[in-house]
């Protein structure tokens, strides 16, 4: 193993992996049966992403995140019950049900949010920057957005601010080379989003998004820079998504070849044939963490489809403050 990290480290890391790839079939499944009242929009293949960047922060950092956010959450500590139940429009939800897939936060754990306005998350982590720079404590945010969102004003402008007021943000990209069905390359000349960071003066790194070690290393030294009162750090992970943008499109748009590439590139797969090349963990310890997280979803299955729907009394509470 090229990094230093401990098996206890390595085995949360390949949980949580599993964890969210479970969590988002077990959401299809409950979609394919007509259970899930709005959108979704699946994190499947981009796992590794969220895990090697949260797996630097603590308890006490925030993150921002997307309309493709269930696994920021989870990696981030949120419950996966409570996520599930928010999906399915469930009162024991986040949002007791009111906002569903897009709409999940929670403060206890620094996770301050889905948007489903692209590019929204970047402006609000690089507030959350400027409010911890004025309180003077060490903590960082880490701000998910995607390759579609790069070309919005709000990354160019929270960039930006975060760079002249040296503010403790990792920019995160997740450069899936597609937003909706638009290829990257239609949209952009630049082969690097990362590149984009020297116009502000700050670090632009561009990695594997499908090697949670990569995604790991890139997040920790811009954690520590940020830590440190260095500033901001551009991170743009490229990677893939399984499935289409969200629950109604097939993705026709893109080639066989393309998809068949990047399952092969699989960041589960990838991260479980190094833990057990590098004898961290046995096929069946394997074995075991998969059986554990399949019970735990299960679970949080049972848990949402059992709880009850709000009390359409209640429908115009915690709406308006
Ligand atoms: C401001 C705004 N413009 C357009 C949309 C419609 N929309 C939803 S997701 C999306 C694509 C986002 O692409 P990207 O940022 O690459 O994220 P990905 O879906 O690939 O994770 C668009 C255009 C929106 N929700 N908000
Ligand atoms: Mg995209």
């Amino acid at each position: 193993m090229e990094l230093n990290l401990c098996k206890d480290k390595l085995v949360g890391m390949y949980r949580k992996l599993l964890e969210i790839r479970i969590f988002e079939e077990k959401v299809f499944e409950l979609y394919a049966q007509n259970l899930v009242p709005g959108t979704i929009h699946l994190y499947a293949g981009e796992e590794a992403v969220a895990v090697g960047v949260c797996s630097n922060l603590r308890k006490d950092d925030y993150i921002t995140s997307t309309h493709r956010g269930h696994g920021h959450c989870i990696a981030k500590g949120a419950q996966p019950k409570r996520i599930m139940a928010e999906i399915l429009g469930k009162k024991t939800g986040y949002c007791k049900g009111k906002g569903g897939s897009m709409h999940i936060a929670d403060f206890s754990v620094g996770m301050l949010g889905a948007t489903a306005v692209v590019g929204a998350g970047l402006p609000i982590a690089m507030g959350a920057g400027l409010s911890i720079k004025l309180s003077r404590t060490d903590n960082v945010v880490a701000c998910f957005f995607g390759d579609g969102a790069s070309n919005q004003g709000t990354f160019h402008e929270a960039i930006n601010m975060a760079a002249i007021w040296s503010l403790p943000v990792i920019f995160v990209c997740e450069n899936n080379v597609y937003a909706m069905g638009t290829r990257r390359s239609r949209v952009m000349l630049i082969e690097n989003i990362a590149d984009r960071a020297q116009a502000y003066g700050i670090s632009g790194v561009a990695v594997d998004g499908n090697d949670v070690l990569a995604v790991y290393e890139a997040a920790q030294k811009a954690v520590e820079r940020a830590r440190r009162g260095e500033g901001p750090t551009l991170i743009e992970c490229k990677t893939y998504r399984h499935k289409g943008h969200s629950r109604i499109d097939p993705a026709k748009y893109r080639p066989e070849e393309e998809v068949e590439e990047w399952l092969r590139k699989d960041p589960i797969k990838r991260f479980r044939e190094k833990l057990m090349q590098t004898e961290v963990l046995t096929e069946t310890e394997i074995q075991q963490v998969e059986k554990d997280v399949l019970a735990e979803i299960d679970e949080a299955a049972k848990f949402a489809l059992q709880s009850p729907f709000p009390d359409p009394a209640e429908a115009l509470k915690d709406v308006y403050a």
